[in-house]
């Protein structure tokens, strides 16, 4: 039929080894002798890529045939970090990538540090989103992901003198080999202008939307491959281009600057990530990076339906749209009016198709984090969709009032249209009436989903909320990020639990074996001192790799409660100057973490964190029993090589906050214990793993929000616990920043006033349980037996599990569907 078939590839070294070279040779310039580094990486990459062609073009072919349901997860961020390694893996390529690249005196482990992160996101959601794409690939959903082709990613993040600044980062500064630029799949993108109201004889009016200006949205595409490259599945990222790259006229008359307005002003859109994951950004900027990739997702996604099928009635037979978080919500409008006004549908029939069509996810339910926008803004830049919004709204309302006997209470409180806040489109309540399914991401989020924020829409719909508990892939966070702990399971259980993690339960016995415990033991030892490294080279501080390796790795952010972990070091120094003849258990406090740039608190912990390290740090009263650590730039890269080095995972969040967290699964994988609150999938890590191998501690979430009906203070608490009372005075005194001793006087006082975050109420508990800590240390055969237990009972935290659960409740695709 003409279509060209590809060779069969031969994984062998040798074979591998050549193609490498042609690609150096041909593709880029350079023959072995002169070749760099980055060269390499290049070249490998791109002779990767030609294998990942051939599965992606039979999965295409597949889906095609197969004509079954298409999932398309439209996400604001992909978190990804980087690639190459997770394509060779997933190929069964590592070994003989690493042995074709020695025969010319090159180190894979060396060449992939060259390569960027593909930083497109923030922090938990964009990372989810990630692990989600290579989990839909593995366990053979066909997902499409759809997001922002940012030209600048997730800020690059450097400490000077103890305090944050933030650089911008740059990763499509070299090219991205792993791109394919798509510009038959380009659309138009309005924004403003007018509707007016058509009316033809003998046919009902119809709207039509005028914008005032439009741009092009461009697709890159790339692959994401799946395990044992069986499927490869697509990840599309809108670039947004103007429709004229260069106004002549205005070019020609001299106006050079104001010949480019027009395309700065398009391609501003795509240009920066938003640094902030727990506040709403409010902007117009943002607005329009929302509708601007919302609309090309769909008017994509309508492309393709309708060249597989007549018209548009069976959509949600054919594809399932998962909204993560409300930043797409903007496209249960959009859909709507391509619907009808593009289309041709009635209102009814356009509802009914948009709602089983869409389903949403809720990943916060911090209320500074929820969306909401002004409604003239939104009417300004989206004027049909605010027209649907009111119409939408009308009728949820009427079936709320006339149906359901809702009064006037609870029907503000569930409208689309926030009247007490200076009149806002609320994106929560949207997306929740558009979608068929709505979920949390794990079981104690869900749950106050319903009590809390969609109480009333919970009451009107009930059966509209599910949980869907999050997961990691344990490609990228066992297999890639620990290959010494994935070759001692190999070797204990064999490879089974590779294709099927929950058979890494099999391993659970061996807690009882002293032979394997040593050997778990010496697999984190070499971990941690690949850590140890990196501190001592890029902060020139030395730790022991002996100590307890104490981490909080994770955004910055006051209800994480990075401050709590840092008084609970101060008084711990306090005590160990105080009493040096006790028995010590060494302990290195890591943390790292972004700010966002304007959350002046977050950045005042960070600040502190590095204050109180220095102080700490130089002291030799304290000797090797205690370091505090502060590393720069957090990213994917950096997390894949903390995960495996931790001993302790702080996952201490005020109860109730923390929707699921998902850095405390990764942790527990790699073999680490946790302290942590019963918060976010903390709750759901204590049954699986047990309360014995577990560390739990302070208020429970319905107790927070008890005392914050009361209005709790930490004065009183303050007063009658000297050590928290003296490690806040060692704050407020300027011991830690000389330079400035006032620094930090209003992180202190807020505990006074008021302990929001229940920082003082929960900190005798966490004292306690980390002196407990201490002690279980020093009984190694107890720590180990008790990680290998959490590493053997994370295996239902796959996100392939969480995958499945989705496929068969919410999108009824993929390859376990029912029916
Ligand atoms: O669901 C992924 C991740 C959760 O694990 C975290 O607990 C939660 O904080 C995070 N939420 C966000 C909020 N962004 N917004 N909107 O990143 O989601």
């Amino acid at each position: 039929n003409g279509v060209l078939k590809p060779e069969p590839r031969l994984n062998d070294p040798d074979t591998l080894a050549r193609q490498i070279v042609e690609k150096l040779t041909y593709s880029i310039g350079k023959n072995p002798a002169s070749a760099r580094k980055y060269d390499w990486l290049r070249a490998t990459t791109l002779a990767v890529r030609d294998r990942i062609m051939d599965h992606w073009f039979e999965s295409a072919d597949r889906f095609a045939e197969e004509g079954g349901k298409r999932v398309c997860y439209l996400s604001m961020e992909f978190l990804i970090g980087r690639m190459l390694r997770d394509a060779i893996n997933n190929l069964g390529l590592t070994e003989p990538v690493r042995e074709a690249l020695s025969r010319y005196g090159v180190e894979l482990d060396m060449i992939e540090l060259l390569e960027p992160d593909a930083a497109l996101g923030n922090g938990g959601l964009g990372r989810l989103a990630a692990c989600f794409m290579e989990s839909m690939a593995s366990t053979g959903v066909p997902g499409y992901g759809y997001g922002i082709r940012y030209v600048h990613g997730f800020f690059r993040q450097e400490i000077a003198d103890g305090a944050q600044v933030e650089l911008p980062e740059t990763w499509l500064v070299h090219g991205n080999p792993w791109e394919f630029e798509r510009r038959n799949a380009s659309y138009e993108i309005g924004f403003g202008g007018k509707v007016s109201t058509i009316q033809e004889p003998g046919r009902p009016s119809r709207q039509v939307w005028r914008p005032a200006e439009r741009v092009l949205a461009v697709a890159y595409d790339t692959p994401m491959v799946g395990w044992r490259g069986r499927q490869v599945n697509t990840l599309r990222l809108w670039s947004a281009q103007a429709l004229d790259p260069i106004l002549l006229d205005a070019f020609n008359s001299g106006d050079h600057i104001g010949a480019l307005v027009e395309s700065n002003k398009a391609e501003a859109i795509t240009r920066v990530l938003y640094p902030a994951d727990s506040h709403q950004a409010g902007q117009e900027l943002r607005l329009r990076q929302e509708y601007f990739f919302s609309s090309a997702s769909l008017q994509d996604i309508i492309r393709r339906h309708l060249e597989e099928n007549d018209n548009l009635s069976n959509l949600a037979d054919k594809v399932a749209i998962q909204l993560n978080d409300t930043h797409p919500a903007v496209s249960v409008a959009e859909l709507m009016r391509l619907l009808i006004d593009v289309h041709g549908f009635e209102w009814d029939e356009a509802w009914k198709i948009t709602r089983a069509t869409f389903s949403y996810t809720n990943h916060t339910l911090l209320p500074e984090a929820l969306e909401h926008w002004p409604i003239h803004l939104f009417e300004r830049l989206l004027p049909r969709q605010m027209q649907i919004i009111y119409a939408i709204n009308t009728g949820i309302i009427r079936e709320a009032a006339q149906e359901h006997g809702y009064d006037d209470g609870q029907v503000a409180a569930i409208s689309l249209i926030d009247e007490g806040n200076g009149r806002r489109v609320r994106m929560g309540q949207l997306a929740f009436v558009g979608s068929h399914a709505v979920n949390g991401v794990s079981a104690l989020h869900t749950d106050l989903m319903k009590q809390t924020v969609f109480r009333d829409l919970h009451a009107l719909y009930p059966d509209r909320i599910q949980n869907k508990t999050n997961g990691v892939t344990p490609r990228r966070w066992l297999m890639e990020a620990n290959p010494g702990l994935t070759g001692l399971i190999t070797e204990a259980i064999g490879p089974g639990f590779l294709d099927d993690i929950e058979k890494i339960i099999e391993i659970d016995h061996l807690a009882d074996d002293a032979g394997f415990r040593e050997r778990f033991a010496a697999v984190k030892r070499q971990n941690k001192e690949r850590l140890a490294n990196i501190i001592g080279e890029r902060m020139a501080t030395s730790v022991d790799p002996g100590a307890i390796f104490d981490i909080q790795v994770k955004r910055i952010h006051e209800y994480k409660r990075q401050f709590l972990n840092i008084i609970e070091a101060i008084a711990l120094y306090d005590q160990i100057r105080s009493h040096p003849e006790r028995d010590w258990t060494p302990r290195v406090k890591i943390f790292a973490g972004k700010a966002a740039p304007s959350y002046v608190q977050a950045k005042e912990i960070i600040h502190l964190a590095n204050d109180v390290g220095r102080v700490i740090n130089a002291d030799p009263a304290v000797r090797d029993l205690l370091k505090v650590v502060f590393i720069p730039n957090y990213n994917v890269s950096l997390a894949e090589i903390i995960m495996p080095a931790a001993d302790l995972s702080e996952q201490i969040s005020t109860a109730g906050l923390e929707a699921s967290g998902t850095g405390n699964m990764k942790f527990a994988l790699n073999g680490a214990l946790t302290i942590g609150t019963l918060d976010g999938a903390n709750v759901e890590m204590l049954e699986h793993v047990g309360e014995d191998n577990i560390f739990i501690f302070g208020l429970t979430a319905s107790e927070v929000a008890q005392r914050r009906r009361e209005a709790h203070s930490g004065r009183s608490i303050i007063d009658n616990e000297p050590m928290l009372r003296e490690a806040l005075d060692a704050i407020s005194s300027g011991l830690f920043c000389p330079d400035s001793p006032s620094r930090f006087h209003s992180l202190v006082s807020n505990l006074y006033n008021n302990d929001w975050w229940m920082i003082c109420a929960d900190f005798r508990a966490y004292w306690d349980t980390q002196r407990a800590l201490d002690g279980l240390y020093t009984q190694q055969d107890e720590w180990q037996a008790k990680a290998v237990h959490n590493t053997a009972r994370m295996g239902w935290f796959s996100s392939d599990r969480s995958i499945r659960e989705y496929a068969r409740d919410i999108w009824k695709a993929g390859p376990d569907r029912e029916g």
